[in-house]
């Protein structure tokens, strides 16, 4: 990589970091409603692995996902208003936290259900298959979801049908305060690929560069047509489950190990110690993020709130004609029955 993408790898994983502790901010100000769930500490998997993929790749993801939608692209200003439910956010303020998704981006966004979101990887990756796009899917999740039985369908699935699909599993120890130990038969992850002689590998998921190599080599081998891979990134993050967790499970000192190999300021080592930057530019960078996470936030709380007449849109492909809001109807203008496409009618 030349110097100048090295430092946008940086760049990247401070705006993360900086956006989510004001996110944490304006949630305890109720400026964010709902869940949240922060990504402290798990930067550098997110980062590494979308600077790995081409802009067309399709990128799915759980419900810790901001940091995958700022490395892709998506501005900081969209997903702040995202997050406060305005209209001008990513899916116009209806799906907030979890729901980050810009389609055109090939960002299929963050799903909710533990584990839920591996199916529709796998059915993006049958779709680049069989319409011969060259393009590589990348799915990401927790360790918990590797216990659920999508986990298995989908890596049986893509491996039986070699889909061009890249499973990374944020090993961060815990699911939710539950230890890994405590929860997995199996705590390597990696190895659970062996039950479908799938390709696995692990990796340092706090060093951004040995998650981009390894990426880049999963997806070099999907795109060749050598199938899926199962990629395990061992991580820790920094903060409780979501902001709702008093995150009185994880020891102490655990955590405290752990934000003591911070994938940020490590990074910032190796571009000092390769002179790629001075402590300056590092200031100045930092001054830059800084001030794009406060445009974002002023951008969002500026924003309108969506209007109420659009509150079905989205929801049903032929709204239903009798849903009201403030007691006048929407949807199809004549009451009477309204048949879906799949031939079932129902009285409105
Ligand atoms: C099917 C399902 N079961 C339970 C939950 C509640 N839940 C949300 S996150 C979570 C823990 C998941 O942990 P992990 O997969 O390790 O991801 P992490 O939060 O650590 O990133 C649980 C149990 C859910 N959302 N979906
Ligand atoms: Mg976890």
């Amino acid at each position: 990589m030349d110097k100048d993408s090295l430092i946008l790898l940086y760049r990247q994983m401070l705006l993360i970091r900086v956006f989510e502790d004001k996110s944490a901010e304006m949630y305890a100000r109720a400026k964010i409603g709902g869940f949240l769930h922060l990504y402290n500490g798990q930067e550098a998997i997110a980062v590494g692995a979308v600077a790995a993929l081409r802009p067309d790749d399709d990128l799915v993801t759980h419900y810790r996902d901001h940091g995958y939608a700022l490395a892709r692209g998506l501005s900081a200003r969209a997903v702040m208003a995202e997050l406060f439910g305005r209209e001008t956010g990513t899916t116009g303020g209806r799906g907030g936290s979890m729901h980050l998704a810009d389609v055109s981006k090939h960002f299929w966004g963050g799903y909710a259900i533990v584990g839920g979101h591996l199916p529709l990887a796998a059915g993006l990756a049958y779709a680049a298959q069989h319409h011969q796009t060259g393009r590589v899917v990348f799915c990401v999740m927790g360790d918990g979801s590797t216990n659920i039985g999508t986990f298995h369908a989908a890596l049986n699935w893509t491996q039986l049908w070699r889909l061009p699909v890249i499973f990374t599993v944020e090993n961060n120890q815990y699911a939710m305060g539950t230890a890994i130990a405590n929860h997995s038969a199996v705590t390597e992850i990696y190895r659970k690929a062996c039950a479908y002689d799938m390709h696995a590998e692990q990796v340092d998921g706090n060093d951004v560069l040995a998650v981009r190599e390894a990426v880049c080599r999963l997806a070099t081998r999907a795109r060749n047509g050598e199938g899926p891979a199962l990629l395990e990134a061992i991580t820790f993050r920094h903060r409780g489950h979501s902001m709702a967790d008093s995150d009185v499970q994880r020891p102490k000192s655990q955590v405290a190990e752990w934000k003591e190999r911070d994938p940020i300021p490590a990074f910032a080592e190796v571009l000092l110690a390769r002179n790629l930057v001075t402590p300056n530019d590092l200031e100045q960078i930092a001054r830059d993020v800084e001030a794009e996470v406060e445009d974002a936030v002023a951008f969002a709380d500026a924003s309108p709130e969506p209007a109420r007449k659009t509150l079905y849109e989205g929801i049903y492909a032929e709204p239903v004609s009798n849903m009201q809001i403030d007691g006048s109807l929407i949807g199809p203008p004549t009451l009477g029955p309204v048949i879906f496409k799949n031939g079932v009618s129902k009285h409105g």
